[in-house]
This record gives C-alpha cells, structure tokens and sequence, in this order.
C-alpha cells in the first residue's frame, strides 16, 4: 500500500538521475485519492476517543464527574487523572529518560485546552456527545497568558545560549551610530491541513499505530517505553503526511491514552484532534521578543551588536526559540553580546515551527540592519556585503561553502534594486505607497545517519526501502532519483517503500537534514547493489557475460553491456533470469565504524543524540539566502500586500531543483503569512486561544501571494552531505519577514517592529 511507483501517466520517462526536475512520484496518488492518510485506515471493531479540554488554564482539578458520561449511549470507557494506565515515562529527543512512571492526565492545570479525560465510544458522535457530559470541578488560580501579561517577568537566562566576544557595551558607547529597538513576534501555529492524530491496534503484545510522523523510529521508541515493549513490538506505519512543519516529530500524551485505551478495550481505537484541540495539543512557535543594538562607525562597519532575546515556555516544559539563532552568524563584528531568557507562562509547551530559532532571530536582526542601514545612509544591500562574514564569527571556523554575497549580488541584479529610490515615501502608484525591501537568511546544516536497503527484483525493478518519511517535501522523489542514477536505471524503474518504523532506520524528516542524510544512504546502498549486480553477471556460471573477458560491466538505462559495447546488452531483468535469480538485496547504513552496533543503531534512528552540529569538524556549514520584496500599501487604509518576491539561496547542490523551488517558495508563502497575517490571540484573563480555528487564524492563500522568482547561486558542499546539498526545507522562510517590514519601512516610513504587519499599525 505503501508502494510508490514511479511512473506517472502522461510524463515521459526522462530517466533523470540526481538533479533532473523530475515531478513528484507521490503526487498523482495524492490528488486522486489513492494515498491513504493515519485517520483513514478503516480497522474492524474501530472505536472512537474523544479528548475533553480543560477550561481553566491555571489551577487544580479537585473533582471529575464521569458518571453522565459514563452512562450516555455507546459509551465503551472513561479515562480521567483517576486512572493509572500503568505507563513508564519515555526518552526525551535526546535519548535522555526520567526514572518513573508517566501520567498523561493529571489533576494540575497549565494551560487552557489541557486534556483532562477522554471518552471512548462506539462512534465518534457518541464519544463527542458524551465528552460534553464530562463535569471538572477545579480552583482556579491565576494564569500568565502570555509574554505581554504583566506578571511574565524577565525570564530566566538560558547558559549556554549566552554568546560574546569583545567589548559590546564599551563599543556601543563609542560608536558615531547606533540604533536601538524591540522586536516582537506572536504566538504562531503550524495548521497543517491534515490534524494529528492516530488508531493504534493490538495484536496480543505487539502495538500497530497508524500516525502521521515525521518521524517514525522517534515515535516508536516513545511508544515501546510507555508500555515497557522491546521496540521490534511497536510499527508505527505514516506513509503519507498532510503537512508537518515541526508539529508531527514526537508521539504525544493523545498516542499515549489511545493506544492505552485500545489495550484496556481490546479493540483498535482512533483518536482524532479536532482542529479547536490542534491549538492545544502540542505547541506552536512561541512568542518571543528581543532587544537588539547596533553600532558602526559612519563608514558602515559594524563595530558593536548587542541582542536580548526571550521567548515563551510553559510552565512544565522547557521549549527554547533561540532569538539569538541567526544573529551571530551573519555580519563579521568585533564586539557582540546575545543572551536568551525563557519566560513560562500559562501555554502548552510551545514546540518547534519550520526554522525554530532562526525564524524569529532573522525578524529581529534583519530588521536591525534596515534601521541602520537607514540611519547611516548606505543602500541596504551594500551595507550588509560591506559586513560580510569572511569566517564564522562565533565559531572561528571558515565556512565549509557560503555563497551569500552571491545570493546578494544575484537576487538585487534579478530584482532591479539598483532602481530603488532610497528615501521612505519616494515610490508611489496613485495612492498606492510601493517598498522595496531586503533580508538575509541563514540555516545551519545539520547531519545524522540513515540507513537504506535496495532490492532488484527479477522483473528488473528496483526498490528503496526505508523507514524515512514524506511530509510533501520530496523524499520519495529524491531517493528514486538517487537509486536509479547509481544503479544505471530509468527512474520510472524504481519503486520507493517509506514511513514505517519496521523498515531500515533514519533520521528525523526535520532540521532540514533527511535529504542529506537519506540520499547519502541509498546511494551507498544502491552503488553496493550495483557491484553485487555487476559481480554476479561476470562471475554467475549461466551469465551471458561469464565469457566475455570483461573485468567490470557498464550499466544504463537498465541494460547491462561490457564498457566498450562489444559483448552482449541485456536488461537487468534477462540478467536475473539466466542467473536464476529472484530478488538481490542491499542494506548499508552511513554509520561509522565505531557506531554500527546495535546500541549506535538504536540511538542514531529513534534519538537525535548522534546528530552533528554545523560546527562539528573543521567548517562551519550553514544555507544562506537572500529575499527581495516588494510591497504595496494603500495610503489610506494601510493594507499592505506583497506584490513581487525575488529570492536568491544557496543550499549547495539541488537534488531535484524542480522540488526545491517548490520548497523555497512554500518557505516564502509561510513568510508572508508570517508577516502579515499570522498571529495567535489569546484571551488576558483566561489565557485561552480565541482564534483557534482556520477561519480566524489566518494563514497566507493563493490570493495573498504574488510571482515568486527563486534564484539557485549554491555550489556542491562536499563538507555538507555525501551529494554535495545543503538543507533546503526551512531556509526559505528565514528572513521573509523582516524583508517584508522593510519593504514596509520604505513604502510608509513607518517601522512596524512587532509582527504581523496589521493594517491598524500603519494608519
Ligand atoms: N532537496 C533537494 N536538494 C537538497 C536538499 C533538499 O532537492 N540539497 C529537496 C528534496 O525534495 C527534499 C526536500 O528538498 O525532499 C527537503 O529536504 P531537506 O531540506 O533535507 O528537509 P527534510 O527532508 O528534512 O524535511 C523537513 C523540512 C522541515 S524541517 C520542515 S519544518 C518542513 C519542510 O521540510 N515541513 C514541510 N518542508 C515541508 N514541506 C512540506 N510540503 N510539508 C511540510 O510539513
Ligand atoms: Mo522542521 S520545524 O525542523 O520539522
């Protein structure tokens, strides 16, 4: 079922290996409804859970009255804080876990939305009729409903986010130009289309979950912990995923009590988060706010950058959005200081959001150097080559390939910059006030270990095997692509098989790493495959080759020749006939030595504790991007829309350029969301998200977003992956935003520091 073949009707088979533009192989599965997505299995005896939330978002439940719920019609089973479901605690991302046991309902109250029972039922209308019966008697204390509430305080400093070299303060005080200000952005939800949720089933003591994920070893590991199984007994099965963006990489107190429920039952249980609930059952960005200083001499040289971020956290958990992320990497200056404060507050804890960290650090820097470039005089654009990095500035290290002056150069040239009018005001339209404006963009490259098994069948065809992910950013595609190019195969020839936990291993679909990581795999795996294949054709006693005199074989297009063509051509199929056989199969894995035992094995796919950072080795290893927009604001109302966007990036080499142009642009789309539109608002005295649906949380749609051009100016980054690319999937929606606010800046001269651009702020 999950089995993607590659050929699609009415595309030609261009055989395109790493690079072609080929479309994406899942697509056509997906638009006409032969992709099955986690809620859609349809399991016998299916019953349905229901989550009851809670209505206080700061307090103690004292009491819970189940007993109307109990008794309502269809009503199979009633979970509250009551019940010990005789769960362990799992590990953390990092393989970290607390002794104990795990209660994922519990009587105290952090947050408004927190699930305090669940109802399970014979239908899901029965279990959402009876959900309401549900009566929660609480105290209710006063909660801290976000950053803004008065008694948040400052925050408590997190250590070893605190960066500095030279003398910031002493700097700052001696430069001839500075400017001060504070950058705000809000709570921000992913909204993916498709909810979460998942049916989990038992068989005896072996636990299926049917679950979207971007991450299905994680999320299997999670789920052996809790019920104290090996972890071969839990398949978490995700083969298709309607949009993840960071929210669909853990398994969560709703997997726990379904697959929890589905045991006490005896029978498969499905839960699904209704869209209300995906406000609440796992965090969105967190609100941040930060302080940043510049200071530079007249000529527009950097000399000093002192930045004070803070972002919120819940009460129970820790979630850092790292405002000083993107700030020391992007200018080279002498004196710098960064801090970031956690401030906790009456939330679910806040999770990560495409880009966390980065995403929030660009709004602030890159709106920093607008104000500068401003008060100094100096063309945007050239006051950010003239502080160009030469070297990392934090780490010391050279870059392993930083191709963003290119990035610069490439996207003002393609964007006709150089007609920009620099003074606020100076261009119009009618009433219409137009802007130009700039910013950069920066993610780091994050590498792991993956591990892919390729099989050659008898009927020639080739498949990949891995317990990797698609959430629509283009694995299935990539790794056809990469196969097929090692094995000499058309890529219509090759049959991809992902998302299930039961299948070779892999690193999380997240930090923009899987590609990296997955293609290095199945390249080595495929190249292996190819010798074996070779090996066999020239050694196999009925092989056709086996007197040829050849050393080596050629393959392409899926035929077998001698290199010089003088023997005979066969296809790979023929081959496997007269050798007599069935299916040859391949498993590598990218570990190193020291890390190919069972214990590595474990740890590098279900934890993200093998993971390398961009510094780790001799080079410091990030993609870069530069964004061009521009705005029109109507003098009057103060509506601004995005009417042109170029940007340039530089993600090292592309795999298939066709999906990471798609990336790109779906990374702006979000940006311009960001920046306009997108704000979660939440209710001061009852800390509760009052937009918490998709009619009032307002995402970017077609009507919001303009021509996109994108501009590759990468080059192979060896350093970066086994195939030269760098991350893709997040940097496209760094800088967006603040490239937005100064385009904002220049059409209005007004400079609107805290996100989203609302019209009320400009008028
Ligand atoms: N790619 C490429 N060449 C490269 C790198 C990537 O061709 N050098 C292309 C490939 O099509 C690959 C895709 O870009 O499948 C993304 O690759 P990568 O940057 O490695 O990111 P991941 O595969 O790890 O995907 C996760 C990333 C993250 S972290 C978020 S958040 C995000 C994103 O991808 N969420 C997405 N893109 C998304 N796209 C869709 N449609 N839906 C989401 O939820
Ligand atoms: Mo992406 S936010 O790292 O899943």
């Amino acid at each position: 079922m999950n089995v993607i073949e590659t050929r699609q009707r009415g595309e030609a088979s261009d055989g395109s290996g790493v690079g072609g533009r080929h479309s994406r192989i899942d697509g056509r599965l997906k638009i006409t409804g032969g992709a099955t997505y986690a809620l859609e299995h349809r399991l016998e005896n299916l019953t349905y859970a229901v989550l009851v939330p809670s209505t206080i978002a700061a307090g103690r439940m004292t009491a819970i009255d189940t007993k109307a719920a109990e008794a309502a019609p269809g009503v199979l089973l009633v979970l509250t804080p009551d019940d010990d479901l005789g769960l362990a605690t799992a590990s953390d991302w990092f393989g970290n876990r607390a002794e104990g046991s795990y209660r994922p309902l519990i009587p105290e109250i952090t947050f408004n939305g927190q699930a305090v029972a669940v109802v399970i039922a014979e239908t899901l209308e029965q279990a959402t009729a009876a959900a309401s019966l549900v009566k929660v008697t609480s105290e209710e204390t006063q909660a801290i409903a976000g950053l803004d509430d008065p008694r948040a305080g400052e925050g408590n400093l997190v250590d070893n986010l605190t960066v500095s070299w030279g003398e910031a303060e002493a700097a700052l005080a001696a430069v001839p130009v500075k400017v001060e200000g504070e950058y705000r952005t809000p709570r921000e939800y992913h909204v993916t289309i498709e909810p979460h949720g998942l049916t989990a089933t038992w068989e005896g003591d072996r636990l299926t979950i049917f679950e979207p994920s971007q991450w299905t070893h994680g999320m299997a590991r999670s789920y052996a912990e809790w019920f104290g199984l090996p972890y071969e007994n839990v398949t978490l099965i995700s083969p298709f995923i309607g949009g993840g963006f960071g929210s669909k990489a853990t398994a969560s107190f709703y997997g726990a009590l379904a697959a929890a429920s589905a045991k006490k039952l005896g029978r498969p249980v499905k839960l699904a988060i209704t869209r209300p609930q995906t406000f609440t059952a796992y965090g969105g960005r967190a609100a941040t706010r930060q302080k940043i200083a510049l200071g530079a001499s007249e000529d527009g040289m950097l000399q000093a950058l002192i930045h004070r971020g803070a972002n919120e956290t819940s009460m129970v958990g820790t979630w850092v959005e790292n405002t000083g992320a993107a700030t020391p990497l992007l200018y080279a200056v002498p004196n710098f200081s960064s801090e970031n404060r956690l401030v906790p507050v009456n939330t679910v804890t806040p999770g990560a959001l495409r880009a966390p960290g980065k995403n929030p650090s660009a709004f602030g820097i890159e709106s920093a150097m607008d104000e500068l470039a401003h008060a100094l005089g100096i063309d945007p654009v050239e006051l950010r080559l003239k502080n160009h990095a030469e070297r990392d500035p934090q780490s010391g290290k050279p870059w392993s390939t930083r191709q963003l002056r290119e990035a610069l150069t490439a996207g003002a040239e393609a964007f006709g910059w150089s007609r920009r009018s620099p003074e606020p005001r100076s261009m119009r339209d009618g009433h219409t006030l137009i802007g130009w404006g700039v910013a950069i963009g920066t993610f780091p490259v994050i590498r792991a270990y993956g591990e892919a098994l390729i099989a050659i069948r008898k009927d020639g065809k080739v498949e990949v095997i891995s317990g990797a992910i698609d959430m629509g950013q283009g694995t299935y595609t990539i790794l056809a692509q990469t196969a097929a190019e090692a094995l000499g195969v058309p890529v219509d020839q090759v049959e991809v098989r992902l998302g299930d936990s039961s299948l070779p291993g892999a690193a999380v679909a997240g930090g923009s790493m899987l590609a990296g990581v997955m293609t290095g795999a199945v390249h080595k795996a495929a190249s292996a495959a190819r010798e074996e294949l070779i090996a066999l054709a020239l050694n196999d006693p009925n092989s056709p080759f086996r007197e040829s005199g050849a050393n080596t074989l050629a393959i392409a297009n899926g035929q077998i020749a001698t290199p010089r063509g003088d023997g005979p051509a066969i296809s790979i199929a023929e081959l496997m006939a007269r050798i007599g056989r069935d299916r040859i199969e391949v498993k590598r894995d990218t570990l190193p030595e020291a890390l190919a035992n069972d214990v590595g094995r474990m740890k590098a796919w279900t934890t993200m504790s093998l993971m390398r950072a961009p510094t780790d080795g001799d080079y410091s290893m990030h993609s870069w991007c530069a964004h061009f927009v521009e705005v029109k604001v109507d003098e009057d109302f103060g509506t601004v829309r995005v009417s042109r966007v170029v940007s340039a990036f530089d993600c090292g080499r592309l795999y298939n350029p066709k999906l990471v142009e798609s990336q790109w642009k779906g990374g702006i789309i979000m940006g311009i969301g960001q920046a306009l539109l997108e704000e979660g608002l939440i209710d001061p005295r009852r800390a509760r998200v009052v937009n918490n649906n998709l009619g009032d949380y307002l995402v970017a749609t077609n009507a919001d977003i303009p021509d996109i051009e994108v501009i590759s100016v990468g080059v192979p980054d060896p350093h970066a992956s086994v195939l030269g690319g760098k991350g893709v999937g997040e940097v496209g929606i760094v800088g967006v935003a603040p490239a937005i606010a100064n385009a904002v800046f220049h059409a209005t001269g007004k400079r609107v520091r805290d996100l989203p651009i609302t019209l009320e702020k400009l008028i």
